[in-house]
């Protein structure tokens, strides 16, 4: 099949299926819900939704723990449920791509369930495992959420490897007979017409935990190309694999224009500069926004021709945004809209997640009213180390990923019109001024400030092929840069702060249409708070 590469004009909005909208009261998004917002996805003008893990799973980590991942677990509804997504997204000219955790398996996965009851089973080399005492785990590695990687299994006097929950354990990308499984699963939901996926934590499938390598192992390449070859070359996908680990000359090999791997990654180089130094993100520090502009701007500097970026604020996994890096106060629509214009003007495919598009904001709640396995964890696991309960708390209201969790907020109607019974996670309380029917009545809305930057992408080349040049880099609240064709230029210019900025520019910058922009008062080398604009030429 021809690949178009149709995600380089793409933007791709991701859906937490569980908190997007309940379709039959159990407190719980489901596929059918899905369906019936897919009218307002079409309106905002995105291409594509990502649906977070809807396979069958125990729920241990929300369903990045998958038991079958050729079934969709009843929570969420039925096989035919998912055909109809498919069928009904299609119809709206928008693709459906599924969220592949080939990391790890469920506790619960048949193959799993074989492989602990004996060695010699040929499930039992799915999975990683080291000869052991009881009690003396193979090395010191420690597990994502907690405790120590290695679980014993008396059935078999052996550990095995685990990265993330201990209902998580990894699978071993050392045998091929585990690979083709993978490749055969994968190339079975591409006959049912999704159009891609998202690679769960892909950097980290070729391990070796006995040099403490767990991420970006020597052989990573390697299986990549085969999955591609085996699978995704077949159709015309986007892939995007997560990475944290990715650096741009990883990045590169894995977003190559030659399509011999993935269409890109996710990247989070940006993501770690409010944290102490050497620290966690839970050891929380300033922003440190001139290291921002540098990241981002390497970012489009070192794959422009040789790679490709996505772009995002947000996921499942991190604060909201507005937040973190905005001003979720007075100035709540108009940092969100700032934000917006930031990463729009950039090379790349922007990821919308749920509810950025409202400005949605974090949520501080109560500890109980959590119910993240990271987050729980890391709570029990401070307060032992003797951390103040309220600085735990302030790192968990910064950084917890129930912050992105709670339900979309539809309506100011009854649990913000997300359910009709007892949400599985609390609704903000902002919901009775933040959701998204408020939002289309409001012609100013962030809702449709979207709208216009996807519209603006598609009508202009420049947003996909236009060189990045830094502006102002050094400035202390001034995000700017240009893009520049051959024949066109873009130039973009944001406050990122919630005070006057000023600044001195050659006025030829301001030429030409301007786009697009967050506040009309516009005066001569001083930007208003968070004021953000795009002048065209
Ligand atoms: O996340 C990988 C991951 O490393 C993040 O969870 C990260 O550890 C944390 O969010 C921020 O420090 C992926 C999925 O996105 C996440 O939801 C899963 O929990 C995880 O993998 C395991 O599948
Ligand atoms: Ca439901």
């Amino acid at each position: 099949m021809e690949r178009t590469n149709w995600w380089k004009n793409a933007v791709i909005y991701e859906i937490y299926s569980r908190s997007f909208q309940d379709s039959n009261g159990d407190g719980i998004g489901d596929l059918q819900g899905i369906i019936r917002r897919l009218d307002y996805l079409q309106k905002l003008g995105i291409d594509a939704i990502w649906l977070t893990p809807v396979y069958r799973s125990p729920q241990d980590d929300n369903g990045y723990d998958i038991s079958d991942y050729q079934d969709i677990d009843p929570m969420f509804g039925s096989m035919e449920d998912m055909e109809e997504l498919i069928r009904e997204a299609g119809k709206r000219n928008i693709r459906v791509i599924m969220d592949l955790v080939l990391n790890h398996s469920s506790d619960e996965h048949p193959w799993f369930l074989e492989a602990k009851k004996s060695r010699t089973h040929p499930y039992h080399d799915y999975y990683v495992w080291r000869d052991g005492e009881e009690g003396t785990p193979p090395n010191e590695m420690r597990a994502a959420f907690g405790g120590s990687a290695w679980e014993w299994v008396p059935e078999v006097k052996q550990y095995y490897f685990h990265q993330f929950s201990v209902k998580q354990p990894d699978l071993n990308w050392e045998n091929p007979a585990l690979r083709q499984e993978i490749y055969r699963m994968i190339r079975w939901w591409m006959e049912k017409g999704v159009g891609g996926f998202r690679l769960d934590v892909i950097d980290q499938i070729a391990k070796e935990p006995d040099r403490r390598i767990t991420a970006n192992g020597p052989r990573l390449h390697e299986f990549i190309r085969e999955m591609s070859r085996e699978t995704f070359q077949k159709g015309d996908l986007v892939t995007v694999g997560e990475a944290w680990g990715a650096d741009p000359g990883i990045a590169r090999r894995f977003s190559s224009p030659d399509g011999s791997e993935l269409s890109m990654v996710f990247q989070f180089g940006h993501m770690v500069l409010d944290q102490k130094p050497g620290g966690e993100k839970w050891d929380l520090a300033p922003l440190d926004f001139v290291q921002l502009k540098k990241v981002l701007g390497k970012w489009q500097k070192e794959l422009y021709g040789s790679g490709w970026n996505s772009l995002f604020w947000n996921n499942h996994d991190l604060p909201r945004i507005v937040s973190r890096w905005g001003n979720d106060g007075i100035y709540r629509e108009k940092s969100a809209k700032m934000l917006a214009t930031v990463l729009y003007g950039m090379q790349g495919t922007p990821y919308i997640y749920q509810g950025e598009e409202l400005g949605m904001t974090n949520a501080s709640y109560e500890i109980w009213d959590y119910r993240d396995i990271e987050l729980l964890n890391l709570y029990k696991e401070r307060l032992e180390k003797g951390y103040p309960e309220e600085e735990v708390m302030r790192s968990i209201h910064a950084k917890g990923r129930d912050n992105a969790r709670t339900p979309m907020q539809w309506s100011d109607g009854p649990q913000a019109g997300f359910t009709s019974g007892e949400p599985w996670i609390k609704v903000n309380p902002n919901y009775t001024t933040v959701n998204a029917e408020a939002a289309l009545a409001d012609p100013d809305s962030v809702f449709y400030y979207y709208q216009k930057l996807i519209a603006l992408r598609k009508q202009y080349d420049i947003f996909r092929d236009g060189q990045y040049e830094a502006v102002l880099e050094d400035h202390g609240q001034i995000f700017a840069y240009i893009r520049r064709t051959a024949e066109h230029r873009l130039f973009v210019l944001a406050n990122f702060s919630d005070s006057e900025a000023e600044y001195e520019l050659p006025a030829e910058l301001f030429e030409g249409t301007c786009l697009i922009g967050n506040d009309s008062h516009l005066r001569t080398n001083v930007l208003n708070p968070y004021q953000a604009m795009m002048y065209y030429r």
